[in-house]
Protein backbone atom coordinates (compact mmCIF):
# COMPACT_ATOMS: atom_id res chain seq x y z
CA UNK A 1 0.00 0.00 0.00
CA UNK A 2 2.72 2.38 1.13
CA UNK A 3 4.30 3.30 -2.30
CA UNK A 4 7.76 4.00 -0.43
CA UNK A 5 10.98 4.41 -2.70
CA UNK A 6 12.95 1.57 -1.84
CA UNK A 7 16.96 0.93 -2.44
CA UNK A 8 16.94 4.22 -3.40
CA UNK A 9 18.96 6.73 -0.97
CA UNK A 10 17.75 10.55 -0.98
CA UNK A 11 14.88 9.29 -2.39
CA UNK A 12 13.10 9.99 0.91
CA UNK A 13 13.65 13.67 -0.12
CA UNK A 14 10.83 13.43 -2.61
CA UNK A 15 8.46 13.96 -0.26
CA UNK A 16 6.96 16.17 1.09
CA UNK A 17 4.61 17.14 4.36
CA UNK A 18 3.13 20.32 3.78
CA UNK A 19 0.53 22.25 7.02
CA UNK A 20 -1.45 24.43 5.99
CA UNK A 21 -3.49 26.27 8.91
CA UNK A 22 -4.89 29.60 9.85
CA UNK A 23 -7.52 31.11 11.78
CA UNK A 24 -11.19 29.66 10.94
CA UNK A 25 -12.92 31.57 7.91
CA UNK A 26 -9.22 32.77 6.36
CA UNK A 27 -9.80 30.66 3.21
CA UNK A 28 -7.78 27.12 3.78
CA UNK A 29 -11.20 25.47 2.44
CA UNK A 30 -11.16 27.52 -0.82
CA UNK A 31 -7.48 27.33 -1.43
CA UNK A 32 -7.60 23.67 -1.42
CA UNK A 33 -10.40 23.34 -3.42
CA UNK A 34 -9.04 26.55 -5.89
CA UNK A 35 -5.68 24.58 -6.46
CA UNK A 36 -8.05 21.74 -7.09
CA UNK A 37 -6.20 20.10 -4.02
CA UNK A 38 -9.87 18.32 -3.63
CA UNK A 39 -9.17 15.04 -5.25
CA UNK A 40 -8.55 12.66 -2.60
CA UNK A 41 -9.69 14.96 0.72
CA UNK A 42 -10.06 13.22 3.37
CA UNK A 43 -11.57 14.28 6.29
CA UNK A 44 -10.28 13.03 9.96
CA UNK A 45 -13.12 14.15 12.58
CA UNK A 46 -11.06 14.07 15.76
CA UNK A 47 -12.36 15.18 19.01
CA UNK A 48 -13.29 18.86 18.17
CA UNK A 49 -10.55 18.34 15.94
CA UNK A 50 -11.23 18.79 12.05
CA UNK A 51 -8.28 17.66 9.63
CA UNK A 52 -8.54 17.51 5.65
CA UNK A 53 -5.67 16.06 4.13
CA UNK A 54 -4.85 15.84 0.37
CA UNK A 55 -2.22 14.40 -1.64
CA UNK A 56 -2.49 16.26 -5.41
CA UNK A 57 0.46 14.26 -6.65
CA UNK A 58 2.00 11.40 -5.09
CA UNK A 59 4.52 11.91 -2.54
CA UNK A 60 2.91 15.74 -1.38
CA UNK A 61 0.71 16.12 1.33
CA UNK A 62 -0.90 18.79 1.84
CA UNK A 63 -2.89 19.01 5.78
CA UNK A 64 -5.25 21.49 7.08
CA UNK A 65 -7.13 22.52 10.32
CA UNK A 66 -8.44 25.84 12.16
CA UNK A 67 -5.94 26.53 14.97
CA UNK A 68 -8.38 29.18 16.48
CA UNK A 69 -9.92 28.59 20.07
CA UNK A 70 -8.29 25.05 20.26
CA UNK A 71 -6.14 25.21 23.48
CA UNK A 72 -8.01 22.14 25.33
CA UNK A 73 -6.64 19.65 21.98
CA UNK A 74 -3.36 21.88 21.03
CA UNK A 75 -1.02 18.55 22.73
CA UNK A 76 -3.17 16.43 19.79
CA UNK A 77 -1.18 18.94 16.89
CA UNK A 78 1.75 17.49 17.41
CA UNK A 79 1.13 14.43 16.13
CA UNK A 80 0.80 16.37 13.17
CA UNK A 81 3.72 18.24 13.23
CA UNK A 82 6.12 15.33 13.07
CA UNK A 83 8.41 15.55 9.50
CA UNK A 84 6.52 18.60 8.70
CA UNK A 85 8.68 20.12 5.51
CA UNK A 86 6.54 23.25 5.34
CA UNK A 87 3.98 26.00 6.57
CA UNK A 88 1.43 27.54 4.87
CA UNK A 89 -0.74 29.92 7.42
CA UNK A 90 -3.42 31.84 5.68
CA UNK A 91 -4.52 35.12 6.67
CA UNK A 92 -7.92 37.00 5.88
CA UNK A 93 -6.27 40.12 5.16
CA UNK A 94 -9.68 41.68 5.77
CA UNK A 95 -10.43 41.24 9.08
CA UNK A 96 -8.05 43.10 11.13
CA UNK A 97 -9.59 42.12 14.63
CA UNK A 98 -8.22 38.98 14.58
CA UNK A 99 -4.78 39.76 13.41
CA UNK A 100 -3.65 39.84 16.89
CA UNK A 101 -5.17 36.48 17.30
CA UNK A 102 -3.71 34.71 14.23
CA UNK A 103 0.07 36.31 15.22
CA UNK A 104 -0.10 34.13 18.74
CA UNK A 105 -1.25 31.11 17.12
CA UNK A 106 1.61 31.02 14.16
CA UNK A 107 4.11 32.41 16.87
CA UNK A 108 2.82 29.35 19.14
CA UNK A 109 3.31 26.50 16.35
CA UNK A 110 6.55 28.38 15.25
CA UNK A 111 8.23 27.84 18.69
CA UNK A 112 6.86 24.05 18.76
CA UNK A 113 10.37 21.66 18.66
CA UNK A 114 9.15 19.78 15.75
CA UNK A 115 8.13 22.59 13.67
CA UNK A 116 11.95 23.69 14.25
CA UNK A 117 13.30 25.74 10.91
CA UNK A 118 10.63 24.57 9.32
CA UNK A 119 10.23 27.03 5.99
CA UNK A 120 6.86 29.12 6.08
CA UNK A 121 4.51 30.81 3.48
CA UNK A 122 1.54 33.72 4.64
CA UNK A 123 -0.99 32.92 2.16
CA UNK A 124 -2.48 37.06 2.60
CA UNK A 125 -6.00 35.98 1.23
CA UNK A 126 -8.74 38.00 0.52
CA UNK A 127 -6.65 40.44 -1.65
CA UNK A 128 -10.13 41.16 -3.40
CA UNK A 129 -11.91 43.07 -0.49
CA UNK A 130 -11.90 46.56 0.54
CA UNK A 131 -9.71 47.50 3.56
CA UNK A 132 -7.68 44.54 2.61
CA UNK A 133 -3.93 44.94 4.04
CA UNK A 134 -0.88 44.42 1.99
CA UNK A 135 1.37 41.78 2.27
CA UNK A 136 3.74 44.53 3.18
CA UNK A 137 1.93 46.08 6.11
CA UNK A 138 0.49 42.53 7.50
CA UNK A 139 4.84 41.74 7.85
CA UNK A 140 4.50 44.23 10.53
CA UNK A 141 1.16 43.06 11.89
CA UNK A 142 2.45 39.47 12.22
CA UNK A 143 5.63 40.76 13.49
CA UNK A 144 7.17 38.17 10.81
CA UNK A 145 10.98 40.19 11.18
CA UNK A 146 11.17 38.79 14.28
CA UNK A 147 10.84 35.18 13.75
CA UNK A 148 14.15 33.39 13.99
CA UNK A 149 15.06 30.44 12.23
CA UNK A 150 12.86 30.21 9.93
CA UNK A 151 12.52 31.34 5.87
CA UNK A 152 9.42 32.91 5.10
CA UNK A 153 7.31 34.54 2.47
CA UNK A 154 4.18 36.67 2.34
CA UNK A 155 2.46 36.60 -0.67
CA UNK A 156 -0.73 38.31 -1.53
CA UNK A 157 -3.61 36.43 -2.96
CA UNK A 158 -7.34 35.63 -3.63
CA UNK A 159 -8.38 32.18 -3.31
CA UNK A 160 -11.80 33.08 -5.03
CA UNK A 161 -10.18 33.36 -8.29
CA UNK A 162 -6.59 31.85 -7.72
CA UNK A 163 -4.73 35.38 -7.98
CA UNK A 164 -1.16 34.65 -6.40
CA UNK A 165 -1.99 30.81 -5.17
CA UNK A 166 0.71 29.44 -7.32
CA UNK A 167 2.90 32.18 -6.98
CA UNK A 168 3.36 31.99 -3.39
CA UNK A 169 3.59 28.11 -3.50
CA UNK A 170 6.55 27.85 -5.81
CA UNK A 171 8.29 30.32 -3.45
CA UNK A 172 7.68 27.54 -0.28
CA UNK A 173 8.41 25.19 -2.83
CA UNK A 174 11.94 25.98 -3.59
CA UNK A 175 12.28 26.36 0.23
CA UNK A 176 10.99 23.37 1.54
CA UNK A 177 13.64 21.72 -1.05
CA UNK A 178 16.49 23.76 0.37
CA UNK A 179 14.96 23.08 3.62
CA UNK A 180 15.12 18.85 2.64
CA UNK A 181 18.74 19.22 1.76
CA UNK A 182 20.17 20.45 5.17
CA UNK A 183 18.14 17.88 6.95
CA UNK A 184 19.25 14.96 4.86
CA UNK A 185 23.05 16.04 4.35
P1 LIG B 1 -11.48 28.12 6.23
O1 LIG B 1 -11.43 26.79 5.53
O2 LIG B 1 -10.13 28.70 6.48
O3 LIG B 1 -12.31 28.11 7.47
P2 LIG B 1 -13.10 28.91 3.97
O4 LIG B 1 -12.19 29.18 5.25
O5 LIG B 1 -12.27 28.44 2.83
O6 LIG B 1 -14.24 28.09 4.37
O7 LIG B 1 -13.57 30.40 3.61
C1 LIG B 1 -14.37 31.16 4.51
C2 LIG B 1 -15.16 32.18 3.72
O8 LIG B 1 -14.29 33.13 3.09
C3 LIG B 1 -15.98 31.58 2.58
O9 LIG B 1 -17.16 32.36 2.43
C4 LIG B 1 -15.11 31.81 1.37
O10 LIG B 1 -15.82 31.86 0.16
C5 LIG B 1 -14.52 33.17 1.70
N1 LIG B 1 -13.25 33.42 1.02
C6 LIG B 1 -12.16 32.62 0.98
N2 LIG B 1 -11.18 33.19 0.29
C7 LIG B 1 -11.64 34.39 -0.14
C8 LIG B 1 -11.08 35.45 -0.93
O11 LIG B 1 -9.93 35.42 -1.38
N3 LIG B 1 -11.87 36.54 -1.14
C9 LIG B 1 -13.15 36.62 -0.67
N4 LIG B 1 -13.84 37.73 -0.95
N5 LIG B 1 -13.70 35.64 0.07
C10 LIG B 1 -12.96 34.54 0.33
P3 LIG B 1 -18.58 31.84 2.90
O12 LIG B 1 -19.49 32.98 2.55
O13 LIG B 1 -18.84 30.61 2.12
O14 LIG B 1 -18.47 31.59 4.36
MG1 LIG C 1 -12.16 24.94 6.17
Amino acid sequence: MLASARGHSGAHRDKARILMLGLDSAGKTTILYRLKLNETVCTIPTIGFHVETVEPIPNVTFTVWDVAGQERIRPLWRHYFVNTDGLVFVLDSADPERFLEARTELNAMLNDEELRDVPFLVMANKQDLPGARKPMELVDELGLMKIEGHRWHIQGCCAVNGEGLVEGLEVLTNFVKQFQNTRTS
